[in-house]
């Protein structure tokens, strides 16, 4: 059987089960002026991964594998949105505030499109996710039934929130999860050490990680 070289061990690649997912690779997490900066974080740290997200996708649509996108969003009149949630963080601008691109986290704006170099292409699923984890009130389970899935390559962020959360919600759903190290951050560089440690821990408890180039050799010769 094919393996992708990972920690804590080597990944059971399944050609026809594995798919990526691409957690909000969207402005409003990587640019000035989003949600993400509106929180006090250094966005700066996001735009960097670009490169390697966008090689990690073209390797699965080069091997023919399925890629899907999430975006963190709600909907315009926020009934989606707990007041917990808005509240949170006591951000300079709240989800649902107009900013200098639209308004924070709401689908359809300008801010909340997931970036240029990133953007899906046609006949890729994109899940617009309420919560930070994507199984949660989203299609994402039913999608993942229908296509055969049961091993998921994840890339995105942030590691620690959307990210981890994610791998953590597909992992009780008895999904193999491996983790991209490079096409993955924080705005903690030390939060993103730390997940990545702690999701490979005690025999992969929640998952595999692996670097960029070991995925892509596996893929590329499957
Ligand atoms: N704030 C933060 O680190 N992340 C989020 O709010 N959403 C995602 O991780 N996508």
């Amino acid at each position: 059987m094919a393996e992708i070289k990972a920690q804590p061990f080597a990944f059971p690649f399944r050609r026809q089960e594995i798919a990526l997912v691409v957690i909000d690779m969207q402005r409003d997490f990587a640019e000035p002026g989003g949600f993400g900066a509106s929180l006090g974080n250094d966005v700066g740290r996001i735009t960097r991964i670009v490169p390697d997200v966008k090689r990690l996708i073209q390797g699965f649509r080069d091997a023919g594998l399925p890629v899907i996108h999430t975006m963190e969003c709600h909907r315009p009149d926020l009934s989606d949105l707990p007041v917990a949630k808005r509240n949170r963080g006591k951000p300079s601008l709240r989800i649902g505030d107009e900013g200098p691109m639209g308004r924070i986290l709401i689908a359809g704006e300008p801010g909340t499109a997931i970036l240029p170099e990133l953007a899906p292409i046609d006949g890729e699923v994109v899940i617009e996710k309420p919560g930070k984890g994507a199984f949660y009130a989203t299609e994402l389970g039913n999608v993942l039934r229908e296509k055969g899935i049961t091993q998921l390559v994840l890339a995105g962020v942030t590691t620690e929130v959307c990210v981890q959360t994610t791998m953590r919600e597909a992992n009780d759903r008895g999904y193999e999860c491996l983790l991209c190290e490079q096409a993955t951050e924080s705005y903690f560089p030390e939060f993103k050490e730390a997940a990545i440690t702690m999701i490979r821990a005690q025999g992969a408890i929640v998952g595999w990680t692996a670097d960029i180039d070991d995925i892509l050799e596996t893929i590329s010769h499957a």
